[in-house]
């Protein structure tokens, strides 16, 4: 395999060394999230070292590391996930979608869908003539170094554009976009905008895949009051990731997390929410020919 092109830290990159987390949100992060500390460090230290961590023993290291950090908040901020390029044929292939299902074009779910929650399934670009993108074999390449071999699930996977009106509340995506079929499962979420400031990112709760583990699953699309939200994560560390084009946030799919609530929302946000499951039996069935 090549050196990746789209490590944060590597000459050439988007000038913004380091995976995570982001240098705005200071020590007072480092403190509460030591996990983040230890990958970070790990990836500093081997930028110092000129190490690529995915020769001499590094991926194996850096994976565990970025596992662990998912395991512990239950969410990573990656820096320059994407490069440009990749960034403006995702934006590309989401106006050309959207343009489509505006004009009426493909099946009246998919339209009235758009039209109503922003959604776009990835599984059905086809059908408005936009399926000639391998966006599964972007994601899963650029997710592999950080958490490993994964697979895209097309079917749950989709562009979302956020308006004023169409944005989402409390839930989790195990229930709320139905993946807990594909556990482990972490949804890899690229806004093609920057966001956190003019935009909405999301706000996730730090930790709380671990607690909603153990608390039983609601009927698809179903979410959670704001009320239930402040009883049950009272002291929680609630993070908004501000993102350029490019960074990602990997979440689990047990993570709490909404839309963040924004006083005005200037146009529209348009975003990927590409979930790829670590499931070994999905990634590699018995006795199938897998892809290359
Ligand atoms: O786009 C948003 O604001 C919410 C997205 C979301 O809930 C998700 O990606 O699972
Ligand atoms: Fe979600």
């Amino acid at each position: 395999m090549g050196a990746p092109r789209h490590w944060g830290w590597r000459a050439g990159s988007n000038g913004r060394a380091g995976l995570f987390p982001p240098p705005a949100l200071g020590e007072r992060r480092h403190r509460s999230l030591n996990l983040s500390l230890c990958v970070n460090d790990i990836f500093r230290e081997m930028v110092a070292r000129s190490v690529n961590p995915l020769t001499r023993g590094g991926f194996r290291r850096g994976v565990d590391c970025m596992n662990s950090a998912l395991a512990e908040n239950g969410y990573v901020i990656v820096r320059g996930f994407l490069e440009p390029g990749e960034i403006a044929a995702l934006q590309g292939l989401a106006a050309r979608a959207y343009a489509a299902v505006d004009a009426g074009q493909g099946p009246e779910f998919l339209v009235n869908n758009a039209r109503t929650q922003g959604g776009l399934c990835l599984a059905y670009l086809g059908k408005v003539g936009c399926g000639d993108f391998d966006i599964a074999d972007l994601i899963e390449r650029r997710a592999l170094p950080l958490i490993g071999s994964c697979r895209l699930i097309p079917e749950l996977s989709l562009f979302r554009r956020v308006k004023r009106k169409t944005r989402v509340g409390w839930h989790i995506d195990a229930d709320g976009a139905n993946t807990k079929g594909y556990d482990p499962c972490i949804n890899v979420w690229v806004p093609l905008v920057a966001v956190g400031k003019k935009l909405p990112s999301i706000e996730i709760i730090s930790g709380s895949h671990r607690i909603m583990r153990s608390v039983p699953l609601r009927p698809q699309s179903a979410g959670r009051s704001r009320v239930w939200v402040k009883r049950n994560f009272a002291f929680a560390h609630h993070e908004i990731p501000q993102l350029e084009l490019g960074d990602a946030l990997l979440f689990d799919h047990y993570a709490m997390h909404r839309t963040q609530p924004m006083r005005r929302v200037n146009g529209a946000r348009v975003s990927g929410e590409f979930r790829v499951t670590l499931h070994p039996l999905i990634i590699c069935p018995p006795g199938v020919d897998h892809r290359k």
